[in-house]
């Protein structure tokens, strides 16, 4: 059977992007992919390369766990679980360091910005990273990668890791192949959309998160940059705030762009952005509802305990294996 395998990690609240870009892509295959298994982990290991509170990053860790499935997953098909819960994604990770080169991971645009925003007290874990991002994919044998736009690169170096292990100790892993939505894979800040809209951005006004109350949702649309031509059509490089507006309409709505822009070319962008906030607020919502009965059900304890014991399980079983093959210990 062919798996599917994503991550998020608990570093802020999650955002429309992180949504639109991963989440509901991964509902969507779901309803699709119905031969496919499904793996879907909250990457906690990945949010300690930047600092944490403790009680935060629990409660976030559960948070998404709880919003995974509020977003429409399907329980029984769903093997949900917490990275850190299973030690070999740690220990594969180490091992995947000894098969990636100091050149590959200084290329990662990811750590770059990060790096570049932080300037001291850079983690070595945060250079590291896509070492562990491919241990948690290739781990399982995942075929395949649902990920936002962002995350291109990453999944490059994994099929690039997995080929260099393969070709020297032999057919091993399985090379995972990305699934990048055409639309809404790269969400913009609607403060600023020349960056991604992102959980870890200081201005908030740049971001919808997943909880936001339908006042603010509206809000934060209306005050949302766009330009001063007035015209409402889809021109990412002249009026990229619009542009945004539009994939945002369009992907939580799933209609084609030039539908929207048809359906509103003679409107103002105050009326437009009007229908966009009503768009979100009665997506979001409903959402919101669900979630707030799982958080505080046993049944999500018992999903994830469920997923821990069935990755686990296949963790343990793939590392002894990948250890032998390595010449690691004594068999
Ligand atoms: P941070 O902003 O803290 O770096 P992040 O939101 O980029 O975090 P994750 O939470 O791990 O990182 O991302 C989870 C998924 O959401 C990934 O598949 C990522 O590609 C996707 N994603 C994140 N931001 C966006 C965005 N603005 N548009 C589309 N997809 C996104
Ligand atoms: N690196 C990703 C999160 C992530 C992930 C993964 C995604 C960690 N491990 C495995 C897909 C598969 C990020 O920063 N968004």
């Amino acid at each position: 059977m062919k798996r599917v395998l994503s991550g998020i990690k608990p570093t802020g609240t999650l955002t429309l992007g992180n949504y639109l870009g991963a989440i509901k892509q991964f509902v969507k295959l779901q309803r699709k992919m119905t031969d496919c298994e499904f793996y879907l982990f909250v990457a906690d290991m990945h949010a300690i390369t930047t600092r944490q509170v403790p009680s935060e990053l629990r409660k976030r860790s559960l948070d998404i766990a709880a919003m995974y499935l509020a977003c429409g997953l399907d329980k029984e098909r769903t093997i949900l679980f917490i990275q850190s819960e299973i030690n070999e994604h740690v220990e594969l990770g180490y091992i995947l360091q000894s098969n990636v080169y100091m050149g590959e991971l200084e290329r990662m645009t990811q750590f770059k910005d990060k790096a570049q925003k932080q300037e001291t007290s850079i983690t070595a874990s945060l250079f590291t990273y896509p070492a562990l991002m491919a241990a948690d994919i290739i781990l399982y044998d995942a075929d395949y990668v649902p990920v936002g736009d962002d995350q291109k690169q990453h999944l490059e170096l994994t099929r690039t890791i997995a080929s260099r292990f393969n070709n020297y100790y032999g057919d091993f892993f399985t090379v995972p192949e990305p699934i990048i939505p055409e639309v809404g894979a790269r969400i913009m800040d609607l403060q600023n959309p020349e960056k991604k809209m992102s959980k870890s951005e200081e201005n908030d006004k740049g971001y919808i998160t997943m909880f936001d109350d339908a006042e603010t949702i509206r809000r934060k649309i209306r005050s949302a940059v766009t330009d001063s031509e007035g015209v409402i059509r889809f021109d990412p490089q002249n009026q990229q705030g619009l542009a945004n507006l539009l994939t945002i309409y369009a992907s939580a709505t799933d209609r084609d762009i030039e539908d929207i822009v048809n359906q509103y070319k003679d409107s103002s962008y105050k009326d437009f952005k009007e229908d966009l906030g009503e768009v979100i607020v009665n997506l979001l919502v409903p959402i919101q509802e669900k979630y707030n009965e799982i958080i505080k059900s046993q049944e999500l304890q018992d999903l994830l305990d469920r997923g821990r014991d069935i990755a686990s399980d296949y963790a343990f079983k793939k590392m002894r294996k990948c250890k032998k093959k390595i010449g690691l210990g004594r068999k």
